[in-house]
């Protein structure tokens, strides 16, 4: 696994399981306690929004006793040690990637921590609910509206920095997807695209996925065991 220049690593539920934070589709997992089309849609938002802020409030506060595992630690490591071209592409909406030291990260779907105002259309770290307290929404920090919504891509919205992901995968010449079900686009066609660039690819995945075909090489395993390993075989040269 040595000798690549520019690595882009695309991240999904799976790599923070081992942190206790609920996947979208193992047994029990979030799309089984609720209804994505009432929590996940601007649509849904705009029926209930009580009921999407509470559920992304619930995430929010859950995510306090959450902490980085072995496997964002190991993507730390290569984030500082790498000395190629590094894009860290998470579709969660945690903030471990960070907590655990990586700086090259890329939410292509937002973040429980950022408040989007709707009036303003302002962003801001938020980490206090959002749901009516008496009767209130909070106020946007800026504009002060108490229009905010969760920062965050729902079902027919678009995904952040589209532009610079597509840049990155044209210039990529490893391609890494660590867990992800690759259920949801454009997110699970990025394989396809790296490999039609001539970019290797490498999945790092509890279980065969839905997009396991297209890639080079495909590995199962925890990523808590598969991602450390893999940064010492690139690191170790
Ligand atoms: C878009 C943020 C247009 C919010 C998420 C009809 C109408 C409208 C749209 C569509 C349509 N048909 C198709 C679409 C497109 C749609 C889509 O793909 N739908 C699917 C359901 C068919 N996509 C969209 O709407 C996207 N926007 O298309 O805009 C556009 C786009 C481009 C250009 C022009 C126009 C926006 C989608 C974003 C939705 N927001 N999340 C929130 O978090 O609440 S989606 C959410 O689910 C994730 O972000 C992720 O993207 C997706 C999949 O989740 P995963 O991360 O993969 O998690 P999952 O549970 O599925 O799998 C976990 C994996 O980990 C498993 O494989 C498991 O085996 C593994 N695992 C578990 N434990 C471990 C492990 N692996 C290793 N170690 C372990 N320990």
């Amino acid at each position: 696994m040595s000798g690549f220049n520019n690595i882009v690593i695309l991240t999904g539920a799976g790599i923070s399981a081992e942190s206790g934070i609920d996947t979208f589709r193992s047994a029990g997992g979030l799309w089984e306690q609720h209804n994505v089309e009432d929590v996940a849609t601007p649509e849904g938002f705009a029926r209930d929004p009580d009921l999407v802020l509470g559920f992304y409030d619930m995430r929010r506060e859950a995510l306090r006793e959450r902490e980085p595992n072995a496997a964002h630690n190991a993507l730390a490591l290569l984030d500082a040690e790498f000395a190629g071209e590094l894009l860290i592409v998470t579709q969660n909406v945690d903030d471990l990637h960070e907590r655990a030291g990586a700086k090259r990260v890329l939410h292509m779907h937002g973040e429980l921590k950022s408040a989007l105002c709707t009036s303003c259309e302002m962003r801001s770290p938020w980490d206090a609910p959002m749901s009516a307290k008496d009767g209130q929404r909070p106020p946007c920090p800026v504009c002060w509206a108490r229009t905010l919504r969760p920062d965050v891509v729902w079902f027919g919205e678009m995904p952040y920095q589209m532009e610079r992901i597509y840049r990155a995968l044209r210039e990529a010449d490893l391609f890494v997807s660590i867990g992800t079900s690759g259920a949801v686009y454009p997110a699970a066609g990025f394989v396809r695209d790296a490999r039609d660039l001539g970019a290797q690819t490498l999945e790092l995945n509890l279980e065969r996925s839905e997009g396991s075909h297209w890639f080079h090489e495909s590995r199962q395993g925890r990523a808590g065991d598969l991602v450390p390993a893999w940064v010492e075989e690139v690191l170790g040269g």
